[in-house]
């Protein structure tokens, strides 16, 4: 289905006469996560649908993070096949006004008013989607694609919620990414390359705790960092530069902890890791035993790692995400032993700001969390993933 133009002007290059257009607005509130979620998205929908996309950003250099191929001085250009646009002004409609036959609005974002009187106007009204926020709370499934029409104009938008659960729209996942996961980890040599491109140093010994950690500013890292270091076995911890690069170079004594440092401290040893482009970002979590991630792209990405992970929640005024990192815990912890289940309750809390982590309580469970890492992602995959939900409503309502 071609994309109908509010003017005569062209629109990108369509890749086939029928293939469905897309239109996926984001705003970046702050970090990478917004635009994170946004551009996988476009890139699943992209190549694994056949969907013509266009991805409308209003910050080119916090993208370009992720996407380091991206020129942040261009206003449009193409990449891996999606036409990306500058979204520079509140009321810029894009390059070319042309409205495409799915509109997605991630989280809330509102879309410039000329392009919704576009929208409005076109022959056959386009799917309207508005991406919301990932939350593992069960009111997500009773919301989830709730059509509300359109104060002024004879148009629908529905509400397309991720979650956990059944009845949800599920979490974004490549049908790639198991392979992917696979590959790296049956291949020691891949496994080797990457340390030591990645840290400059070779694969630690069996015996260490190869621990992730990214993370906001996070009081709790530091009594972690001195467990760490006066832990029985070796540990080592992979922190890619940013917000807790600060908390690490205090601990060792440095000025500065960036991008390539690393230091020792009794069993504790540290490498300060460059951002990587988004689709290397896996890699890191296929390499440890353990992942501690946050806001909602690496929150989803850990669990399909299928290792023990620790979540710091994005953290929202009047404490609004501590029954969110609860819905979340009662999805994964569920199947836990007791005992495994308060310990992960415990740390997950602490982590979050209420109490201290113990991780000599927490890691002694590591083999009830490895073997539920595996059972939770299966168990997740039976809701289906985000792609495949949407794309499947959105053809629905196209038919
Ligand atoms: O960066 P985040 O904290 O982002 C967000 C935003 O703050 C957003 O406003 C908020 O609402 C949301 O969290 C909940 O966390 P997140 O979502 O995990 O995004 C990080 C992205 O960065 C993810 O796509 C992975 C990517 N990444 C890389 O591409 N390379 C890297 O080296 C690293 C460490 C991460």
């Amino acid at each position: 289905m071609p994309a109908e133009h509010g003017t005569s002007e062209p629109r990108a290059a369509p890749a086939s006469a029928d293939a469905i257009a897309c239109d996926l607005f984001c705003t970046v509130i702050d970090n990478f996560g917004d635009i994170g979620v946004c551009w996988r998205l476009a890139r699943q929908l992209s190549s694994e649908y056949g969907w013509q996309m266009r991805l409308l950003v209003d910050d080119l250099h916090t993208f370009g993070r992720l996407c380091p191929t991206l020129d942040v001085t261009l206003a449009r250009q193409r990449v891996e096949g999606i036409v990306v646009e500058h979204w520079h002004e509140r009321t810029h409609a894009g390059e070319v006004l042309a409205v495409a036959d799915i509109v997605i609005e991630a989280f809330a974002c509102e879309l410039p008013p000329p392009y919704v009187a576009a929208m409005a106007r076109r022959h056959r009204p386009p799917v309207w989607l508005n991406l919301e926020y990932l939350s593992a709370e069960d009111w997500v499934a009773e919301c989830h694609l709730k059509p509300s029409p359109h104060a002024r104009y004879p148009l629908t938008k529905a509400f397309f919620f991720p979650g956990l659960g059944p009845g949800t729209g599920g979490v974004i996942k490549e049908r790639m990414l198991d392979d992917a996961r696979r590959a790296f980890e049956m291949s020691a040599s891949a496994r080797e390359a990457w340390w030591r491109q990645t840290t400059g140093a070779a694969a630690p010994e069996p015996a260490a705790t190869v621990v992730s950690l990214f993370s906001y500013e996070n009081p709790a890292v530091d009594g972690l960092l001195e467990q760490w270091r006066d832990a029985a076995e070796p540990i080592v911890v992979l922190a890619p530069e940013g917000r807790v690069s600060g908390a690490l170079a205090r601990f060792f004594g440095h000025s500065a902890f960036g991008a390539g440092a690393h230091a020792e401290r009794g069993n504790l040893r540290a490498h300060s890791l460059a951002f990587r482009p988004q689709p290397e970002f896996d890699a890191l979590l296929w390499a440890s035993h353990l992942n501690f991630v946050r806001g909602e792209d690496s929150f989803v990405r850990a669990q399909w790692a299928r290792r023990p992970f620790v979540w710091h929640i994005y953290p929202q005024a009047d404490a609004a995400h501590l029954p969110k990192l609860d819905a979340a815990l009662a999805h994964y912890a569920r199947a836990l032993p007791p005992a495994a289940r308060a310990a992960l309750a415990r740390f997950w809390h602490a982590w979050n700001g209420a109490g201290t982590p113990d991780w000599a309580d927490f890691w002694s469970h590591r083999h009830a969390l490895e073997a539920r890492a595996v059972t939770w992602a299966d168990e997740l995959f039976t809701i289906g993933d985000l792609a495949a939900n949407l794309a499947q409503f959105a053809k629905s309502q196209l038919k």
